[in-house]
């Protein structure tokens, strides 16, 4: 038996774990107990059920082994098996073609959650002049823009037990973000207080010392109160305000009008519950602020970032013991921001970018800008780089249906399920069918896989070996053992993502770009300055974590162009857009003062974590079906005594768009007026070929909300998750022909 330390990729929470091996063959994972942070990390990684299912998910009978080639129609299900070396050799033909006729700018890559090296990914784009497009426009994306345009850095809320007094968690939910989250429920069992703002009781929301319970997408009126409380009670910290922070003077006369009796109108929470939670959190310092995908999804997205990231300055939160820590980049190593070679694709390329023109902030316009001066400071790309020079996927989707403003004909869908993770799904089945390439690499046969003409079987991250710092966060290095071999003779032959890129970019003409041959050649070059190889580094430490220093600010300024905190945004009046947040009312769900839809009375929102499933992965496994077998939507149960609705029935919910059942869990602590879906549902067991696509339009969330310009955030482009509803008791039979 050996032990091979490897960073778990099935979810978020990373952890490490030790790799139970038999020559070739999985034993069990366990955690690490070794590595720092276990006494955070142990208890998660024991008791996640997706650990305990490792074996079958890795010798489950669907796993992808070779190379596919569709034979029928796209979506028919008929593929005949191929080498690598004919699926390299032909998709390299079709796609050398299709940049001699249209240029590299009609190849879109559809990109997931980041846990493969996206950052190769992003070279072989970058140096094609391609489309980049994913989740991260409306994951993570406007978060690590926002901040770094702000403050130069994306702080991370460091909570400290004993130490961190306060703790504000704006739409995260207990799921998401495991080791985080249970940081923060042990500082708050040592004293902190815990303020929860979420539409949903949540588990968290329930111990949460105070739950602003907030109608959908007003999370910016409700910030824009607290900021109000915090400036005309004088609850700021005056001298981290006078000396660090831009335009403060400005925020006070901005943020007169938005009272906490004006926000409680908009929101739904009462003006007292405002007022005490500013109080809480501005005074109990040090305190940490988190904010989750509710609120980089959506209309609003990057203005209410731009107002949750005011508060932990002009507390004087910022980069202190037991704050929101700003860690700086990990200075050993090249980057996986330095990867992307971005610095090579030539301004007219990246004109070209689809969707520039209209949503500046996450593509080239944005990126380019906030580098800019994130590298005059910190001399190094910052976190914004991390994929976030984005081609706006709903307006790449459609150019591959209509071909404006130029044809898209190759679609590369590497790490992401699109047809069940964006919206729009319609929009998506229509895109891909058309497109002239489609190439899909996943683990198992997807519904988008589905609609692809070659499936390439990945390498999974006990397949592959892996260097990690840690997305935008960055300060630490961390590196992950190949546990198992990737091709087994006879059995299986799957290659990792990083081979397909480079395949693919000397194929159009990169090689000088690719000298490493290999992933782990190509580590070994990013190690460089360690002065060792991916194997050394793997054996003698495996991991680096910088030594956290505070306020470096205090030598070097912010890395803004007023070298301050800019609450008054220079970079964002460069670009055009209004330098301090304004409140809107969202255009698909409603604030509280709003007449609900006579036809869509409620408000829908959608992709609430839950426990066993990562968006749409691991419905194969029957153990873990098991604990979850049906989609869920929770309705308050008064709502759903008046539709008629019992616990466990079958729900329709329908919008403009579409109709989908789920089965309805009665959920004492959501508003009236709100119900929650689940997203990423497929069923595995259905027939995967057309019409069904594994039930793709079932209880596929994504059916039911749109994407297109008038929903969009005017900056980044990002859409939302949320849409105005109805429901009614649903016929199975009818609704479920499977
Ligand atoms: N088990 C599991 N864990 C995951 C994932 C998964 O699929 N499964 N996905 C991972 C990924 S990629 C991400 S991005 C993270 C996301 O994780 P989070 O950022 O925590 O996002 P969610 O769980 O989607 O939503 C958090 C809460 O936001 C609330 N919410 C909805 N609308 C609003 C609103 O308008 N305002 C406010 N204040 N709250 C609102 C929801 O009720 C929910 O409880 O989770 C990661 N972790
Ligand atoms: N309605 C609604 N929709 C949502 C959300 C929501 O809250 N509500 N959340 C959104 C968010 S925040 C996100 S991040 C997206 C995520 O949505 P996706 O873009 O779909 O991202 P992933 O779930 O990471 O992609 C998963 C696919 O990649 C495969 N995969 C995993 N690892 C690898 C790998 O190393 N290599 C290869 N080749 N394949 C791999 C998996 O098998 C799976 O099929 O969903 C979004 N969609
Ligand atoms: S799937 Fe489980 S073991 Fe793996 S990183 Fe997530 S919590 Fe940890
Ligand atoms: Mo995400």
């Amino acid at each position: 038996m050996q032990i091979k330390k490897a960073v778990c990729m099935w979810c978020h929470a990373h952890c490490r774990v030790a790799v139970h091996v038999e020559g070739d063959h999985l034993v069990k994972l366990e955690p690490d107990e070794d590595f720092p942070s276990a006494d955070l990390y142990a208890p998660i990684t024991r008791a996640c059920p997706r650990r305990k299912a490792a074996k079958e998910w890795f010798y489950h009978p669907d796993r992808l082994n070779y190379p596919l080639k569709r034979t029928g129609k796209r979506g028919d299900n008929s593929w005949e098996k191929i080498s690598w070396e004919q699926a390299l050799e032909e998709i390299g033909r079709s796609l050398s073609e299709l940049v001699d006729k249209f240029g590299g700018k009609t190849i879109a890559s559809a990109r997931g959650t980041g846990r493969t090296c996206d950052e190769y990914r992003s070279r072989f784009l970058n140096l094609v002049g391609g489309n980049l497009i994913g989740a991260t426009t409306i994951c993570y994306g406007p978060t690590l823009a926002v901040s770094n345009a702000m403050i130069g850095w994306m702080p991370w809320p460091f909570a400290r037990p004993g130490l961190t007094k306060a703790i504000l968690l704006i739409g995260v939910n207990e799921h998401s973000y495991p080791p985080t989250i249970r940081s923060f429920e042990r500082a708050q069992g040592k004293g902190a207080k815990l303020i929860v703002v979420d539409p949903r009781r949540t588990r968290l929301a329930g111990k949460a010392d105070l739950f602003l319970q907030v109608q959908p997408g007003t999370d910016l009126a409700l910030l824009l109160a607290i900021l109000h409380v915090i400036v005309t009670e004088r609850l700021y910290d005056e001298e981290f305000v006078t000396k660090w922070c831009y335009g403060f003077d400005l925020l006070v006369d901005h943020v007169k009008p938005y009272t906490p009796e004006w926000a409680a109108a908009v929101t739904g929470v009462e003006a007292a519950k405002i007022r005490e939670a500013a109080k809480i959190y501005a005074t109990a310092k040090p305190a940490v602020t988190f904010s989750g995908e509710a609120i980089d999804h959506g209309s609003a997205a990057v203005q209410t970032l731009r107002a949750r990231f005011m508060l932990p300055a002009i507390t004087g939160n910022l980069d202190i013991p037991g704050g929101d820590y700003i860690p700086g980049p990990y200075k050993n190593a090249r980057l996986e921001q330095e990867e992307e070679r971005a610095e090579i694709i030539p301004p007219e390329k990246k004109a070209m970018q689809i969707g520039a023109d209209k949503y500046k902030l996450l593509s080239w316009t944005g990126y380019d800008t906030i580098q800019e001066t994130v590298k005059e400071v910190w001399g190094k790309a910052g976190a914004a780089s991390v994929d976030s020079n984005l081609a706006h996927a709903p307006s790449v989707y459609r150019a591959m249906v209509d071909e404006k403003p130029y044809p898209i004909k190759a679609f590369f869908t590497v790490s992401s399920n699109p047809l069940l993770t964006m919206t729009n799904v319609k929009l998506v089945y229509q895109a891909l069918k058309k497109v002239d390439l489609h190439v899909a690499m996943d683990f198992f046969l997807t519904p988008t896989a589905m609609l692809a003409d070659y499936v390439l079987p990945a390498a999974s991250w006990l397949e592959r070996p892996y260097l990690w710092n840690g997305y935008g966060i960055s300060g630490f290095l961390v590196a992950s053992e190949q546990a198992l071999p990737s091709s087994i003779p006879g059995s299986y032959d799957r290659r990792n993502d990083y081979d397909f890129w480079r395949e693919m970019g000397i194929r159009v003409g990169q090689a000088k770009y690719w000298p490493a041959e290999s992933l782990e050649d190509a580590y070994d070059l990013r190690l460089k300055g360690l002065g060792v190889t991916f194997k050394q580094f793997m054996q003698e430490k495996s991991f680096d974590f910088q030594k956290a220093t505070y306020q470096d600010y205090k030598q070097m300024g912010f890395a803004t162009p007023t070298r301050k905190v800019e609450l008054y945004s220079t970079v964002f009046e460069k670009m055009g857009f209004a330098p301090l947040p304004v409140y809107h009312e969202p255009p698909e769900s409603h604030d509280a003062k709003a007449e609900p839809d006579i036809n869509f009375p409620l408000v829908l929102i959608s992709g609430g974590r839950f426990m066993p499933f990562y968006h749409s992965e691991h419905r194969q496994l029957p153990s873990l079906r098991k604990l979850h077998p049906d989609p869920l939507v929770e309705i308050n149960p008064e709502t759903a005594e008046k539709y008629g609705i019992k616990g466990g029935d079958w729900v329709a919910i329908e919008t403009k768009l579409g109709r989908i059942v789920q089965k309805c869990s009665l959920k004492e602590g959501l508003l009236p007026d709100v119900v929650h879906a689940q997203h990423g549902w497929w069923f595995p067991e259905y027939d995967l070929k057309e019409p069904s696509l594994g039930g793709l339009w079932q209880s596929n969330v994504n059916v039911l909300i749109d994407n297109d310009d008038r929903v969009c955030d005017p900056l980044s482009g990002g859409w939302p998750r949320s849409t105005l509803c109805r429901i009614e008791p649903a016929n199975v039979e009818r609704e479920c022909p499977e």
